[in-house]
């Protein structure tokens, strides 16, 4: 069975798949335009997806009718149709939890770097900028005992949650599709709508799965309705802000800062003026990038090629019903 794989992954996943015998597929060069890519799919029965350059749409699975599985590099699923996939039988995996410490860790790395103005500060340093001492100067905030609010709250969101009230004594407020009884038990979070999750944080952290209909959520009516002191956290998927929207409600004290490990567009251009920003700090999608957590990465999506190469349910899937459909 044919693998292609767009780019190098730990070799922790590529012995897998070579010790399970399966022949793989790896482009010749770096950075393949759609038309490239397009044809190492067509010539191939399953693909180990890296990255969110392509998506996985009704025309893709037209142009490409020999592909029988995809195994995604990320938990996020959102480059693909997964309707689309379900209802051709083509199972979709994806990696789950490995990656939940990391991602967590960088919304916490940003939340605390927004408070102290810490990218601000790093760039005055680099520029010979390091002024005398003033008492007044670019002060930050302190996160003892705020609420933080958590959108969407998974694995991701439970961790930046139970490391915030670990660290700060933060109060724990979300909103989700379900409630979360264990984060309610152990972590003494609330269960709150929409609104009051906007109007009450201290600081708003973004942990959902992006969907089409939730594009641009955050945006001026919903940054006017946030506490001045609040602190917007997005490390899920840029697509969940407007980035203009953003900087205007920065600028105008609607809010008093914002940490991103995605941004919309992704890859932003340097010269977006929300950069200048004193109480922004600003990642280039860097959640998952640990040796860890690509390692598990890589050992879950090998793990799920090899799976549907035994005739097994992938042990990770975003579309389970692919399964039901099979038998049904
Ligand atoms: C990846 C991610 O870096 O898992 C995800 O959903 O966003 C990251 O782990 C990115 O998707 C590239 O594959």
């Amino acid at each position: 069975m044919k693998v292609f794989i767009n780019k190098r992954i730990p070799e922790t996943g590529i012995t897998m798949l070579e010790k399970a015998g399966l022949e793989l597929i790896f482009p010749e060069k770096e950075n393949l335009s759609y038309e490239e890519w397009i044809n190492y799919c067509k010539n191939t029965d399953t693909i180990l997806n890296v990255g969110g350059d392509f998506k996985y749409d009704r025309h893709f699975f037209d142009t490409c009718p020999n592909v029988k599985a995809i195994a995604l590099y990320s938990v996020g699923f959102d480059h693909v149709d997964i309707l689309e996939a379900t209802q051709r039988n083509i199972p979709v995996g994806n990696t789950p939890d490995v990656l939940s410490r990391a991602t967590s860790d960088v919304a916490f790395l940003l939340m605390q770097s927004v408070a102290r103005r810490a990218s601000y500060n790093f760039q005055k340093v680099k520029d010979d900028h390091w002024e005398s001492f003033d008492p007044l100067h670019a002060l930050g905030q302190e996160l003892y005992g705020k609420t933080l609010g958590i959108f969407g709250l998974g694995r991701i969101g439970y961790e930046m949650a139970e490391k915030s009230k670990k660290a700060f004594g933060m109060n724990i407020m979300y909103h989700n599709r379900r409630p979360n009884e264990e984060a309610e038990k152990e972590l003494g979070a609330k269960y709150v709508s929409f609104e009051e999750l906007v109007k009450n944080s201290d600081v708003l952290s973004i942990h959902a799965n992006f969907t089409p209909e939730q594009k641009e959520l955050f945006n001026a009516s919903i940054f006017e309705q946030m506490k001045p002191n609040a602190i917007f956290i997005n490390t899920a998927r840029g697509g969940f802000h407007n980035q203009k929207h953003l900087y205007q409600a920065l600028v105008d004290r609607k809010i008093w800062g914002a940490g991103l490990d995605v941004t919309n567009p992704e890859p932003m251009p340097a010269d977006d003026p929300i950069l200048a920003l004193s109480t922004v700090c600003i990642l280039p999608h860097i959640g998952s990038a640990t040796v860890e957590a690509r390692n598990g990465m890589a050992r879950l999506a090998a793990g799920n090629i090899i799976a549907f190469s035994n005739n097994e349910k992938m042990p990770y899937c975003a579309n389970p019903d692919v399964y039901s459909h099979h038998s049904s």
